[in-house]
């Protein structure tokens, strides 16, 4: 767990202030805070609701979940694992800006890309394949809460989770900046689904 004591905050606040420029978003509980493009630990990602009542502070698991292939190459989407009970990489790491995922075995093939609004927190994985990794993720320390949140471009407050409505592999995953999306019901004229604002928190391993 990545702990801040006052001072160092504070000075690590003014370094923010000095090297970097933050977008304005729209934070939740946020008192004071500190950004880092590299973590020491290990981590999963975990999905805390903003609005409605949490079962614990930790927030739902969050998998890499199944999102289609081309020939070699594979991607992910970032899916709960209450909706996708799989977890193929079961540790991340944040270097650098890189958002890494890796095997059981310790390899590394697959990298996040930063999303676009709209898109979901997709991944791609490949051995024959290499491209270079999105350099745009951030682990944010809020004060108010117990673990470094997971951000975009310097931005935590903007990540949703969507349930989906598909009749098989209904994945629900985490998007940025959408409060809603279309339906994969298959029924013709079905109402867009409705997401819920989430924190994403980086549970260190
Ligand atoms: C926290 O609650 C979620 C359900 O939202 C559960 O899946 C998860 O295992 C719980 N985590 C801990 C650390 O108790
Ligand atoms: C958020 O709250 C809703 C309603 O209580 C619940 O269905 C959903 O599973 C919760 N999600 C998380 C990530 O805790
Ligand atoms: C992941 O990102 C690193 C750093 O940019 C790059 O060297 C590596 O090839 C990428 N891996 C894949 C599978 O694209
Ligand atoms: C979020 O989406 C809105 C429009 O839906 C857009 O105006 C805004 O610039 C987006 N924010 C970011 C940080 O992409
Ligand atoms: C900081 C970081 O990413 N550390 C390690 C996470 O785990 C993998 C393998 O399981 C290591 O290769 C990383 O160096």
């Amino acid at each position: 767990m990545m702990l801040i004591s006052v001072r160092p905050l504070f000075v690590s606040l003014i370094a923010v202030w000095v090297f970097t420029s933050f977008v304005a978003a729209t934070p939740v509980q946020i008192s004071a805070r500190s950004s880092v493009t590299t973590l020491a630990n290990n981590f999963t990602l975990a999905a805390l609701n903003n609005t409605l009542p949490n079962a614990n502070s930790t927030g739902a698991p969050l998998v890499l979940g199944s999102g289609g292939a081309i020939d070699g190459e594979s991607f992910q989407v970032t899916s709960t694992y209450a909706s996708y009970p799989l977890d193929n990489f079961p540790s991340l790491g944040l270097v650098g800006g890189n958002l890494r995922a890796f095997l059981n075995d310790g390899s590394w093939h697959t990298n996040a890309s930063a999303p676009l609004t709209g898109d979901p927190l997709g991944w791609g994985t490949s051995s024959y394949y290499s491209s270079p990794a999105s350099t745009a993720f951030s682990a944010v320390s809020v004060v108010t809460t117990g673990f470094p949140v997971l951000a975009v471009n310097g931005i935590s407050g903007l990540w949703y989770l969507c349930p989906s409505d598909a009749p098989v592999l209904a994945q629900n995953i985490l998007y940025f900046n959408t409060t809603t999306v279309p339906s994969h019901s298959g029924v013709s004229g079905a109402s867009p689904v409705e997401c819920y604002s989430v924190t994403v928190n980086m549970v260190p391993l």
